[in-house]
């Protein structure tokens, strides 16, 4: 049995999996891929979108964080992630849903403004777990880079500061509820509170996440002011990610 992950390391959609795979004990590859060199290995695989992460498992090729996790439950059933109750999964699958669609965008917008704008910072964020001489190109080609990024994921500074306040009202609504209770839905660490830990890592930078996250100094002005003031809020999400990761 081979299990394949094709990934960017820097990606928290592709963290998700990799939780999931680490949770349920499978063993697997990675193919780290070179964000922009991806698109080509990526449509070829899928026949379909460009996005990681994939998942090949014996010649099933599974794309999607969220179409991942359900293939896993389903091929891997021990160690669940979603609960039986009908009720509950309902829940757990839309809080995936939302932190999917409102929390992974707008880190990922508000992270790369700032971060676009320190290329010695984020190229070996954008690298990571390929080759060294990609650091070399990315810098080389790094205005085209920005712009494609820029264009792609519709970055500005209207849009991270959208973005911004879509992750605070999130991450507080989140705080409020693991302040009273250990996990999202129910009584059990679920997909939910994965989805909620790998798609704010970024936030807190955990170690285990494979990336060599700058030293605090080199992370742009407005993100460490930002980081400072709300890193009590994200405390909870930190100790849930090193409590199951
Ligand atoms: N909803 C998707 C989102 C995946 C996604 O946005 N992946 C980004 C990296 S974080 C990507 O592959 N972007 C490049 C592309 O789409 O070609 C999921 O959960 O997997």
């Amino acid at each position: 049995m081979t299990v394949k992950l094709y990934q960017f390391c820097i990606s928290h959609y592709c963290e998700k999996v990799r939780w999931a795979l680490d949770y349920k004990a499978i063993n697997y590859d990675t193919v780290n891929l070179l964000p922009g060199q991806h698109v080509k290995s990526i449509k070829k695989l899928t026949r379909a979108e460009s996005s990681v992460p994939v998942l090949d498992h014996d010649g099933q090729v599974i794309q999607g964080s969220a179409q991942i996790l359900d293939y896993l439950e389903q091929a891997f059933p021990e160690r669940p992630l979603t609960p039986e109750n009908p009720a509950l999964r309902e829940q757990i699958l839309s809080w995936e849903t939302k932190l999917d669609e409102l929390a992974g965008p707008a880190i990922r917008t508000w992270v790369y403004h700032y971060f676009l704008q320190r290329p010695k910072v984020v190229i070996p964020l954008l690298a990571a777990g390929t080759p060294f001489y990609n650091r070399f190109m990315l810098s080389l080609a790094f205005s085209r880079v920005d712009e494609i990024m820029r264009n792609w994921m519709k970055i500005n500074q209207k849009t991270a500061d959208a973005a911004q306040q879509t992750l605070e009202t999130l991450i507080t609504e989140l705080e409020a509820i693991y302040r009273q209770q250990p996990y999202l839905v129910g009584e059990q660490f679920s997909r939910a509170d994965l989805a909620a830990g790998a798609l704010l890592a970024p936030l807190f930078q955990p170690p285990q996440y494979p990336v060599p996250w700058p030293k605090p100094a080199k992370i742009p002005k407005p993100v460490q002011a930002w980081l400072q003031n709300w890193q009590p809020k994200l405390e909870p999400i930190a100790k849930l990610y090193q409590q199951h990761r």
